[in-house]
C-alpha cells in the first residue's frame, strides 16, 4: 500500500510541477476535476456551492485526490502479486488524466505532457519499490539459508529506496509547483502595474449616509469581493497579447487590442454584482467601483443588425460561454466591458484583462470574465454553458434583502439595539424595507441614502421589544411596487426567493 501511495504522490506532484511549466490547467488532478465540474449534473453543483461555498474547488480536488489515493493503495497491494497488472493500472490512470487534459476546451497536444510525466514517475516508483516482489517467493526457507535471507533483505532495500525516491519526488514536485505559482503571482502583479486611463465620466460620489454605521461595508474591498466561476486554476493572461474579437450579426466586425479598448470612451460606476447561486441570506453579492467602456460605445462601433437576440460572450478560460439578452444589454445605461475595479486593473480572479458587467442581470448571464470574444447572434444559433445546463435564459436579479447586524444567534448590544442590513433590486431601486419580530406586524425600516439604481441600499431598525429570544424577518419592496414573496425557492434555475430571518437575543 505504501508503495502505491508513494508512487501516486510522486506522480501527481511531478505532474503538477510539469503543468506549472506547460499549463496549470493541464495538471492531471486539475484536468479531471474540471471535467467533473462540467459533467456534474446541476443538483450536484448546487449542492457543492451551497454546502462548501467558495471552498467548493478545494473540496472537489481533495475528493479526487482521495479517490486516487485509494486506487493507488489497491494498486500497491496488487503489485505485490501481479506487478504487470499494477503497472498497467498506473499507466491507465495516466491515460485518464491525459484524455481529460486533451479534451479540455482550448487544449493543445502539450496538455498531455503533465499526465505522461505523472504516469512515467508513477510507473518508475512502483517498479523500484516492487523490484523483488514477484521474484522467487521464499517457499521452503531452510533455517539459516543464506540466499533467501539475501533476497528478503534485497527486497526490503529496494522497497525503501523506492519509497524514499517517491517521497523525494513528491517533495520536489510540490516545491516546483509552489515555485511556479509564486512566479505566476509575481508575474500577474507586475502585469497589473499598468496605468489605466481616467474615465471621461467619473462615478457619482456615494453619499456618506448611504452607509449605516456598523453595517456591512457599502463598497466591498477587492480582496473581499465575492468570486464565483468554474475555473479550477485562476487564469492569468497578459494584456500585451490580449485582444477581443467582436463579430456575428454586426455591420463592422472588429478586433480590439487592450490599448485600443482603453482608447475608447470610458465610464466609472459603482455597481452591485449578484450571483444567481446566492441563497437567501447568502454572501454572493458585492459592490465595486468599475471602470470600463460602456456597451453603448461598443454597439456604436460595430453596428448590430436587425434580428440580434443575444450577445454570446466567450471566455479565454476553458469553454465558458455566456448568454446575455440583447434587449437588456441595449437598454441598461451602465452595461460595460470593464478593465478596472476599485481604482486598479482587474485582478486575475475578477477577469483581467477585461470582463463584462450588466447591472440588473445575474452574473452568469452578464459577467463574463477573461473575455475573448463578443458575438451578436440569436438563441437559435448558440446555447451558452449554463443554458445547456437548464439555468434560466432571462435572469434579472430578484428583489432581495438581508439582515447583517446582529449576526444570527447573537445578542443585541444593550444601549444600541439596532438591526441593519442591505436590500437590492438593481435597475429597479428599493422603495421600502420592512421588518417583523416574532411574526408580528411588519414595520418600516429606516432606509439609508440611495446611491443609485445599480446599487444595493442599506437599512436599519431600532428594536424596542422585551428582553429575551426573538426572530426577525425582513422583506423589501422595489420601486415597481413588487414585494419579496415569502415562498422559499431554490437558487436553480433563476435565483432564490424568500425572506431572510435570524434569531437574536435582547437584554
Ligand atoms: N469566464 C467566466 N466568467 C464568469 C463565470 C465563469 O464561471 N467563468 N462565472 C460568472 C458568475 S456565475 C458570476 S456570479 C460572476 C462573478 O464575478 P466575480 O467572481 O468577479 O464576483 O462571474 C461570471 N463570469
Ligand atoms: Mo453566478
Amino acid at each position: 500500500m505504501l508503495a502505491g501511495l508513494a508512487a501516486a504522490a510522486a506522480a501527481l506532484a511531478v505532474g503538477a510541477a510539469v503543468a506549472g511549466l506547460v499549463e496549470p490547467a493541464a495538471a492531471p488532478l486539475t484536468a479531471i476535476g474540471s471535467t467533473l465540474i462540467d459533467a456534474a449534473p446541476t443538483p450536484a453543483k448546487e449542492f457543492a456551492v451551497r454546502t462548501f461555498g467558495t471552498n467548493d474547488k478545494p473540496v472537489l480536488l481533495t475528493l479526487v485526490a482521495l479517490v486516487v489515493a485509494v486506487l493507488a493503495a489497491v494498486i500497491g497491494l496488487v503489485a505485490w502479486r501481479f506487478r504487470a497488472a499494477a503497472l498497467t493500472a498506473i499507466g491507465f490512470l495516466g491515460v485518464i488524466g491525459m484524455v481529460a487534459a486533451l479534451a479540455r476546451p482550448g487544449a493543445d497536444v502539450f496538455w498531455a505532457v503533465p499526465s505522461i510525466a505523472s504516469a512515467a514517475v508513477g510507473v518508475g516508483v512502483l517498479l523500484v519499490t516492487t523490484m523483488s516482489a514477484t521474484k522467487e517467493p521464499p517457499t521452503t526457507p531452510a533455517a539459516g539459508d543464506q540466499p533467501v535471507e539475501t533476497a528478503a533483505r534485497r527486497g526490503r532495500r529496494t522497497l525503501l529506496v523506492g519509497l524514499g525516491a517517491g517521497v523525494i519526488l513528491a517533495a520536489l514536485g510540490s516545491a516546483g509547483t509552489a515555485a511556479s505559482n509564486a512566479v505566476r503571482t509575481a508575474g500577474s502583479a507586475a502585469r497589473r502595474l499598468l496605468t489605466l486611463p481616467r474615465p471621461g465620466s467619473a462615478a457619482p460620489a456615494i453619499p456618506a449616509d448611504a452607509q449605516v454605521a456598523g453595517n456591512t461595508a457599502f463598497s466591498t474591498p477587492t480582496k473581499d469581493f465575492y468570486r464565483v466561476d468554474i475555473a479550477l486554476v485562476t487564469p492569468s493572461y497578459s494584456a500585451d497579447s490580449w485582444s477581443m474579437q467582436i463579430d456575428g450579426m454586426v455591420d463592422h466586425p472588429t478586433t480590439l487590442s487592450y490599448q485600443q479598448l482603453l482608447a475608447l470612451p470610458m465610464i466609472e460606476r459603482d455597481i452591485t454584482l449578484t450571483c444567481v447561486s446566492n441563497e437567501v441570506g447568502g454572501a454572493y453579492l458585492s459592490t465595486g467601483r468599475w471602470l470600463g467602456v460602456p456597451f453603448s460605445e461598443i454597439l456604436k462601433l460595430v453596428g448590430p443588425q436587425q434580428g440580434v437576440k443575444q450577445l454570446f460572450s466567450y471566455s479565454l478560460d476553458s469553454g465558458y460561454t455566456c448568454s446575455t439578452p440583447y434587449q437588456a444589454l441595449a437598454k441598461v445605461a451602465n452595461a460595460m466591458v470593464a478593465v478596472g475595479l476599485n481604482g486598479e486593473p482587474l485582478t486575475d480572479a475578477h477577469g483581467f484583462p477585461a470582463r463584462m458587467l450588466v447591472p440588473g442581470l445575474f452574473g452568469f448571464v452578464s459577467g463574463t470574465k477573461w473575455l475573448k470574444r463578443l458575438e451578436f447572434t440569436t438563441y437559435a444559433q448558440r446555447e451558452a454553458y449554463w443554458t445547456k445546463r437548464k439555468w434560466a435564459t432571462d435572469a434579472p436579479i430578484l428583489t432581495q434583502s438581508r439582515i447583517d447586524v446582529p449576526t444570527s444567534l447573537s445578542t443585541l448590544p444593550k444601549g444600541k439595539p439596532v438591526l441593519a442590513g442591505v436590500a437590492w433590486a438593481q435597475e429597479r431601486g428599493i422603495k421600502k424595507v420592512e421588518l417583523r419580530v416574532d411574526g408580528g406586524d411588519w414595520k418600516d425600516c429606516k432606509l439609508a441614502a440611495d446611491a443609485g439604481i445599480d446599487l444595493w441600499r442599506q437599512w436599519s431598525y431600532v428594536f424596542d421589544g422585551p428582553a429575551g429570544d426573538h426572530t426577525a424577518e425582513v422583506r423589501a419592496t422595489d420601486e415597481t411596487g413588487n414585494t419579496q414573496p415569502e415562498h422559499r425557492t431554490k437558487v436553480f434555475p433563476s435565483g432564490a426567493t424568500g425572506w431572510h430571518s435570524i434569531r437574536f437575543t435582547s437584554v
